[in-house]
């Protein structure tokens, strides 16, 4: 039926939309606000008349506007102009000898890849050709996750370890009082530091070599710099030093030359990309490696952990292992270049890293300047940067979570998958999961996920400290554990806790399975004998020796109706405050109550509001009127009922009697009248009173 309306279907979606019909442009689909809203006009703001001002209304401009307001993010504080290109890697026969990582097992199957390459020095909107070191920076995804190999053009580094790697950047970016020059180190503060560094020697003799003004970046050299790592299959392991090597060749230009392309095309570099993967001319590069074992380290009158050093390719060559090929330029540059985040301790098996202290701090940096780049601790779940295998953890939520993870299981261990009805999730592999390697070296040391044998004994302590305590402090630990366990639904979880308990105390496991009312199980299996400690009174809070033995700082709660009497709520208050404490008068209205002498008794909170639970012990000044007013008032006895459940101090007057009768008070030692006894008592609990009022486990 043609009524000038389309129907339309979403994926999944069962329910036809009508909407009306684009018109002429309704090919290129409908111009919406961020919530999906049509809009009608992307030309005016919506004002109060022809003329008039403009409404706050508007909200189709405040959107555009809000977000355009925030469409930059920090630039990279190295490395930030930069441009970019997909690609795909393939692994030659023989790669897998070395690395028993997937890309490397089957020779000619493609791994995409994206290759970020950049300049250091200067701001994202500086010329392509500077003399500057370049960035080379290459993330694998494999099927095994991301490997990103962030290198430069140039093999070697300015600095040995990473705590200089701020005070370098410092000085070669613009001068921070004249905040130049841009992408140039060409000035005071860049040579100065240079000057006092000698070991950037060797670097500079690069820096200032025809490498650093490279003529495309599709003809520059790529290296790891440091040395790496590779574990094949049998866990043997291999130094390497990365190399990539251009088919196009290896070219540069001469400094006026770049001079010059700075001013005729600042973006000379960018272009040539781009234009070349356009035009079907893929770059492509070769991935070598020079392989050794510590002992040829050994040999070399250098540290193969000290990244100012090369391994000359006639001392040891570059054995070819793949190569790569970008055929492909990003659909769009902020998405893509702009949001990739690289970051050297993204490795898969197979590959690991050495102890280069340069290395080691990069590891460490690169998460960091992810997090205040991209804003969020979820910015691998941006395309560019998502594995292109599974991922499946416990991380959870996070700024810009995109995931909605089902069920209840988000952490580890569980045994939710023992349950019918749940999901478990992903499980820890020690075969196939990433293990460090540090063999191969002269570490001395392994680097080991392990925990110490000396940590073992969990049950012993735990013993110590339930045995420690006083009986009553006993009976709440265990009724705590009935009343958590009580809650917990599946009934292995229970059984598993009672066996745990086994260990701790076979009483306590006994006393809280009869809370459970649920037979008690063996013992679990601990790693090493739960050993009898010495007890260690110390640990009771009851009858031990924190426990407060005075009245000092205290609240008393002194109930008070009409008809008390008011000398002797005044006489109790100068002892309650001789005695350190602070009396708070309770009365059930909150301008007070009426002595028996007609004065008022001022009253600092209402009865209502001010349970007995808000204060240490409580006192009943009352007159028989006031008692039997009060006997009708269910707040009044429950401020009594719970001062007594609540093992309080109780003083009271005679005429108070019924109602502590009402309340279920019994006589014992906390029950007082108002005299010098309640002072004392009024400093304790009486925990003794507990059986009465209440059955622990
Ligand atoms: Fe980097 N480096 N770097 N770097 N680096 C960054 O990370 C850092 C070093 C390299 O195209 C930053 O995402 C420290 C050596 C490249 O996005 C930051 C140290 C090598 C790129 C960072 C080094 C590199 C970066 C800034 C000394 C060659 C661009 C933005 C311990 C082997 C990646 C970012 C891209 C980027 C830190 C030294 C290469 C700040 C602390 C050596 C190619 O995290």
């Amino acid at each position: 039926m043609d009524d000038g309306f389309t129907t339309e279907r979403g994926e999944g979606d069962e329910t036809h939309q009508r909407v009306p019909d684009g018109g002429p442009h309704s090919s290129a689909g409908h111009l919406t606000t961020n919530q999906g809203i049509r809009v009608s006009d992307n030309q005016n703001q919506l004002k109060a008349g022809a003329r008039g001002p403009v409404l706050l209304e508007d909200f189709v401009l405040r959107e555009k506007i809000f977000h355009f307001d925030h469409e930059r993010i920090p630039e990279r504080i190295v490395h930030a102009r930069g441009s970019a290109a997909h690609g795909y890697f393939e692994a030659y026969e023989g790669a897998a000898k070395l690395s028993k990582a997937d890309l490397f097992q089957c020779p000619g199957e493609r791994t995409p890849v994206f290759v970020r390459f950049s300049t250091v020095a200067g701001g994202a909107g500086s010329v392509d050709t500077p003399r500057d070191v370049r960035g080379f920076a290459v993330k694998f995804y494999t099927q095994q996750g991301n490997w990103d190999l962030v290198g430069n053009n140039i093999p070697v580094f300015f600095i040995q370890d990473a705590m200089k790697f701020p005070d370098l950047v410092h000085s070669v970016k613009m001068e921070a009082d004249r905040g130049y020059p841009q992408a140039a180190s060409a000035h005071d503060t860049f040579w100065d530091f240079i000057s006092l560094m000698p070991e950037a020697t060797h670097m500079i003799m690069w820096a200032m070599s025809d490498r650093t003004i490279p003529r495309s970046l599709r003809t520059m050299q790529g290296f790891g710099v440091h040395t790496f790592r590779l574990v094949d299959a049998k866990d043997k392991v291999t130094f390497v030093k990365f190399h990539w090597k251009p088919k196009q060749g290896v070219a540069s230009t001469i400094w006026d030359e770049a001079v010059k392309i700075a001013g005729a095309d600042p973006d000379f570099q960018r272009r040539d990309l781009f234009e070349a993967i356009q035009r079907g001319d893929f770059p492509e590069w070769e991935l070598g490696v020079q392989a050794f074992d510590q002992a040829f380290a050994d040999s070399l009158p250098f540290d193969v952990l000290d990244p100012t050093k090369i391994i000359p390719e006639e001392v040891l060559p570059v054995q070819p292992i793949g190569r790569m090929v970008l055929d492909r330029y990003p659909d769009n540059f902020f998405a893509e270049t702009e949001q990739v985040a690289f970051c050297p301790g993204n490795i898969v098996p197979g590959v690991d890293f050495t102890e280069d202290p340069l290395l080691q701090g990069r590891l460490f940096s690169y998460l960091d300047t992810q997090k205040s780049r991209l804003g969020t601790a979820n910015f691998h779940q941006i395309p560019v940067n998502a594995p292109k295998c599974p991922v499946m953890n416990f991380q959870r939520d996070g700024m810009m979570q995109m995931l909605q993870p089902k069920g209840r299981a988000n952490y580890e261990p569980n045994s939710l998958a023992e349950t019918a009805s749940e999901e478990g999730g992903p499980r820890e592999c020690p075969v196939t999961g990433f293990r460090t390697t540090s063999a191969g070296g002269d570490l001395g040391v392994e680097k080991l996920r392990v925990r110490p044998e000396s940590f073992a004994d969990h049950y012993s302590q735990a013993r110590l400290f339930f045995r420690s305590l006083d009986p009553a402090e006993q009976a709440h630990l265990a009724s705590a554990l009935v009343f958590e366990l009580s809650k917990v639904g599946i009934e292995a979880v229970r059984t598993r806790m009672l066996s745990n308990l086994v260990n701790v105390d076979p009483d306590l496991a006994k006393r809280v399975g009869a809370g459970l009312n649920m037979p008690v199980p063996k013992a679990s299996k601990a790693a090493v004998p739960v050993q009898d400690l010495e007890l260690s009174p110390a640990l009771r809070i009851i009858n031990g020796p924190l426990e407060p033995t005075d009245i000092k700082g205290h609240v008393i709660g002194v109930l008070v109706a009409d008809g008390s009497d008011a000398k002797a709520v005044d006489k109790l208050k100068a002892a309650i405050k001789k005695a350190g404490a602070v009396a708070k008068v309770i009365a059930p209205k909150i301008g007070g109550a009426k002595g028996a002498d007609g004065t008022l008794i001022p009253a600092d909170g209402q009865l209502a509001g001010t349970p007995s639970v808000t204060v240490d012990a409580i006192a009943l000044v009352l007159s028989e009127d006031g008692c039997s007013a009060l006997l009708k008032e269910a707040a009044a006895v429950q401020f009594v009922m719970d001062a007594f459940g609540h093992l309080k101090a109780i003083g009271a007057t005679e005429a108070a009697q019924p109602l502590l009768d009402k309340a279920g008070v019994e006589p014992d030692g906390g029950v007082t009248d108002l005299g010098g006894d309640f002072i004392a008592a009024a400093a304790k609990r009486f925990w003794d009173r507990e059986p009465k009022v209440r059955v622990l486990a």
